[in-house]
């Protein structure tokens, strides 16, 4: 990708995590005066374990039991719905934008928190840029291959650290994981983060996916125990 490409993909996010910036600042995860949980401060002032939560030192594999096998030459990413220019990229173009590493904790609802992961990846913020949401978008659903489907409100997918991650701990991320490609939600439970992505539908809006649509919480704020709706 040459550099004038690079430097528009950079411009368009930096315009929508702009507009967003009051939502993204406000929420709970950045914002809330109140944290529940135990141990020192992590990365965004929060405690670093939420409460009821406990560490685990292997990753569990959690899903709805299929796990697709999707290899990076198979691999497409759609994002679409309420967007100015609906677009589908494969793996070669999603691996030519910026890429970013980060270190963040992995919050499962079921109470285990898998912490100091290392991901690389590229930032859901700049693949949403892509499409150029609509002023009008607020919410998304993420769906993935294996069908199983999640919705994220936009500002808590434009966070610094929600990456669509390829690489865990230096390695290739596995395929019981969500290999090649899933989202990571560090900031929500881990159910948010759906593996095997394959598309991002732009909502203006709210809609429930798999587990929102079964009782857990559509908010998903682990600080606040928010785990039920
Ligand atoms: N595609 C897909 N993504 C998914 C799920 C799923 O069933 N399918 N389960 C979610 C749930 S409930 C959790 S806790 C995490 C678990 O991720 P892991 O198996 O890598 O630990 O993935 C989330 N993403
Ligand atoms: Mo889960």
């Amino acid at each position: 990708m040459d550099d004038e490409k690079q430097r528009r993909i950079v411009e368009a996010r930096m315009k929508l995590r702009e507009r967003h910036l009051g939502k993204i600042r406000d929420s709970a995860s950045m914002s809330d005066p109140r944290p529940m949980g135990s141990g020192a401060p992590n990365r965004h002032g929060m405690p670093k374990l939420p409460p009821g939560q406990h560490q685990t030192k292997s990753w569990p594999v959690l899903d709805l039991g299929v796990k697709p096998n999707i290899t990076p030459s198979t691999w497409k990413l759609t994002i679409d719905g309420a967007v100015e220019e609906p677009i589908t990229i494969d793996w070669a173009t999603f691996m030519a934008l910026p890429q970013t590493e980060d270190v963040s904790d992995f919050h499962c609802v079921t109470t285990w928190s898998l912490m100091d992961s290392r991901w690389k990846g590229v930032q859901a913020s700049t693949v949403l840029a892509l499409a150029r949401p609509l002023e009008s978008a607020q919410y998304a659903m993420i769906h993935a291959f294996d069908e199983y489907t999640t919705n994220v409100a936009l500002y808590e997918l434009l966070k610094d650290d929600v990456l669509l991650v390829h690489a865990w701990n230096g390695q290739p991320l596995p395929r019981d994981h969500g290999g090649p490609v899933r989202l990571i939600t560090p900031q929500l439970y881990a159910w948010k983060g759906a593996k095997w992505i394959s598309r991002i539908e732009l909502l203006k809006q709210n809609k429930l996916g798999f587990w929102e649509d079964r009782g857990y919480s559509d908010t998903a704020h682990p600080w606040r125990d928010d785990r039920y709706s």
